[in-house]
């Protein structure tokens, strides 16, 4: 498959200027690179949960989507679009939609809404095998209600729920890794992954998760510089990071191969990608070496594991 960066960024946008998210907030310039994947002539109906990105995006009576857009509640981004998507089915098998019209069904929702609140109804749109492509956009935390902590925040992360102090260094637990999860439900194409070099990752799989046939499912690290605590100016330094130090691997698994797309030449330590973010700030002080010791130990051991699976 051909990339072109010039052609593909001057796609007609989708995500229409003027939405009042963050400047540099990941999880835009994510949704605006899934988008630029469906082909020309092609229509959507786009799906969201409640999280940032609807907030900011659909404030009646304006919006900044050129596709047809449902805003559903927090639990059911799932459940929502694989009904739309049979009703389209329906309707186009009885003759009653125009034959030349090919839509495409897409949801987005936050990782608060995907890992954990709409997890149920995500599960079954991806067990039922909708024709459809489920998008976590993953900032690690429900940034909209003021950053408290999900079931995809990193180990140590500080947020408003796992305050760092005295007795605390911070969220106990290690992340979820969903898209694992959602591979074991034995859809078509499930990728992770990030804003990397010339987007060329998240465009290929992007169009990947929306042309093959039934349920995708995509998990995107978007970060967030009001919850990481970085400039943002640094998102890319701050997603290669993740890359490179093997916290967020860029994989797939298409029908059940799991293909590991890219290994770092030098693994890089994970106190560079720890270092860049505020939010692990106190892991830096004396006497809390160990702590990025035992991050490392697990961010070993899931690349260790990633690495298994896509060797087999
Ligand atoms: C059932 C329900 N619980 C809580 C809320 C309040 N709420 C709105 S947005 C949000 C945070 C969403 O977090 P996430 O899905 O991670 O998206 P982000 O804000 O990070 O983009 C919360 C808790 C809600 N709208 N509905
Ligand atoms: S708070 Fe974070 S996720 Fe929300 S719009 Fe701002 S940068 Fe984006
Ligand atoms: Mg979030």
């Amino acid at each position: 498959m051909s990339y072109d960066l010039k052609q593909v960024m001057n796609k007609p946008e989708r995500l229409a200027a003027g939405h009042r998210m963050c400047a540099g907030c990941g999880a835009t310039i994510a949704i605006r690179g899934v988008l630029r994947a469906l082909h020309e002539g092609d229509r959507a109906v786009i799906g969201n949960a409640t999280g940032c990105l609807e907030v900011s995006t659909f404030m009646y009576p304006y919006t900044a989507w050129e596709d047809s857009y449902i805003h559903n509640a927090f639990e059911n981004a799932g459940a929502t679009l694989s009904g739309v998507e049979t009703a389209y089915r329906a309707l186009k098998k009885r003759g009653r939609l125009p034959e030349d019209e090919n839509f495409k069904f897409i949801t987005f929702g936050g990782d608060g809404g995907t890992y954990d609140i709409g997890f149920q109804s995500l599960s079954g749109a991806m067990e039922r095998g909708h024709d459809m492509v489920y998008v976590c956009y993953d900032n690690g935390a429900y940034m909209n209600t003021g950053i408290q902590r999900s079931s995809a925040t990193p180990m140590y992360a500080d947020t408003t729920t796992t305050p760092v102090g005295t007795q605390s260094n911070g969220k106990m637990q290690g992340r979820k890794d969903l898209a694992a999860i959602i591979a074991e439900h034995n859809v078509p194409y499930v990728a992770q992954t990030t804003l990397t070099q010339n987007f060329k990752d998240l465009y290929v799989k992007s169009e990947k998760a929306i042309y093959t046939e039934g349920a995708a499912f995509l998990n995107i690290m978007a970060p967030c510089p009001r919850g990481w605590r970085y400039e943002t100016a640094d998102i890319m330094k701050i997603c290669k990071l993740g890359v490179e130090t093997c916290y967020w691997p860029l994989f797939e698994v298409d029908h059940g191969k799991w293909i590991l797309n890219y290994e770092p030449r030098t693994k890089l330590p994970i106190e560079d990608f720890l270092r860049e973010q505020g939010r692990f700030k106190h892991l830096f002080k004396k006497g809390n070496e160990h702590l990025i010791e035992q991050f490392q130990a697990e961010v070993d051991r899931r690349w260790e594991n990633l690495k298994y699976r896509c060797e087999r």
